[in-house]
């Protein structure tokens, strides 16, 4: 036992000036002094002796316990001090640095401009309206006055499903639907939304964009009232000093049909031939717009005689574009912060 002991306090001695961690010196410390640990062992063996050699064995192994008790907790003290020094040098934090922050979204360019349109025309009477991205094409075209095989279907070379259904050309359908549901009118609406066509992808093109459109349908509407909210929308959300013109135009949907210019904003005053937005015109498209054709209120159930209306659409991504001076249609779609961040 004498033997054993003497073995064990050396090895103990050995053992703990090689240790330099926590997590050996936890194993050592089971090892020795868990519930099969060495020193446990032997204090459980001190049954087996006789009662004469019991009490001196006792004190051998139990001062044993005790030294190595005492070499584990000074270790322990020692390692522990190194890791919160070590810890301290590796987790120093400069408290005089900025925090982070929480890095807050805000609304799409695209969003911004649809808000201040709709809060404009929503000051003026109109409310909005909403409805499908697929459309038949009942929705699409028929009841546009576009039937089979003409040419505008081609023209905006169409994305079709399987099954036959089109992605919205126009929000022009959700009209339809509010003309469909309140045969006697006035109807007064906005229809704004993405839109699809099967264009390229360039600094002018998006196979989606965005799209308003207008409607208003009652007694003695007429071509001045139209223009009189088509001038004060453009002078509201592109400026007082804008100047419009009406230009003679065609439409299936609408009879007659015009377009609306505008000034051209890169040009101003003095106009540049060479100019990419005007071409050296001065003026720039921004919308399309007419009276209802007679066959479109009839397929809805209004009748002609007694009802006539006004429509007109647009691009919002075009106004988006001039209001910000955006050159390259894609940025809106990219979802590039840096370009984002900047509204
Ligand atoms: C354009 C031209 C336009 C309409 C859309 C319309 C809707 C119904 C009846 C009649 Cl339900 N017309 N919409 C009318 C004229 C022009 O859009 O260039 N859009 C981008």
């Amino acid at each position: 036992m004498q033997d054993k002991i003497n073995e064990l306090q050396e090895s103990i001695q050995q053992k703990v000036s090689k240790i330099a961690n926590l997590t050996d010196l936890e194993t050592m410390r089971v090892q020795l002094l868990g519930k099969k640990g060495e020193i446990t062992q032997l204090l459980k063996s001190l049954g087996t002796l006789s009662k004469e050699e019991r009490p001196a064995a006792g004190q051998l192994v139990n001062k044993l316990r005790v030294f190595a008790e005492t070499q584990i907790s000074t270790i322990e003290q020692k390692l522990s001090k190194e890791k919160l020094a070590q810890d301290l040098q590796q987790e120093n934090i400069d408290v005089t640095m900025p925090g982070r922050r929480r890095l807050i979204g805000h609304l799409h360019p695209l969003t911004l401009v649809l808000n201040e349109m709709q809060d404009l025309f929503i000051g003026m009477g109109f409310t909005i309206a909403d409805g499908p991205e697929i459309e038949t094409d009942y929705y699409n075209f028929e009841a546009l006055n576009i039937p089979a095989n003409h040419p505008v279907k081609d023209e905006q070379d169409t994305f079709y499903t399987d099954e036959g259904f089109v992605l919205r050309t126009q929000t022009s359908g959700v009209q339809i639907r509010v003309m469909e549901q309140n045969p006697v009118p006035p109807i007064r609406i906005i229809a704004p939304g993405t839109v699809y066509r099967s264009d390229d992808w360039d600094a002018t093109h998006a196979p989606n964009f965005h799209q308003i459109e207008g409607l208003v349908v009652d007694q003695n509407v007429t071509m001045a009232d139209l223009k009189g909210i088509l001038i004060l929308f453009a002078k509201k959300i592109l400026g007082e000093n804008i100047k419009t013109r009406f230009r003679p135009s065609f439409f299936p949907f609408t009879e007659p049909s015009a377009e609306m210019d505008i000034n051209c904003f890169v040009c101003q005053d003095t106009v540049n031939e060479n100019c990419p937005v005007c071409k050296g015109s001065g003026w720039v498209e921004l919308l399309g717009c007419g009276m209802v054709h007679p066959k479109v209120l009839q397929g809805c159930n209004i009748d002609p005689q007694k009802y006539s209306g006004y429509a007109f659409g647009m691009g919002i991504d075009r106004i988006v574009m001039q209001r910000y001076n955006i050159t390259d249609i894609r940025l809106l779609y990219e979802n590039d912060m840096q370009f984002l961040t900047q509204f």
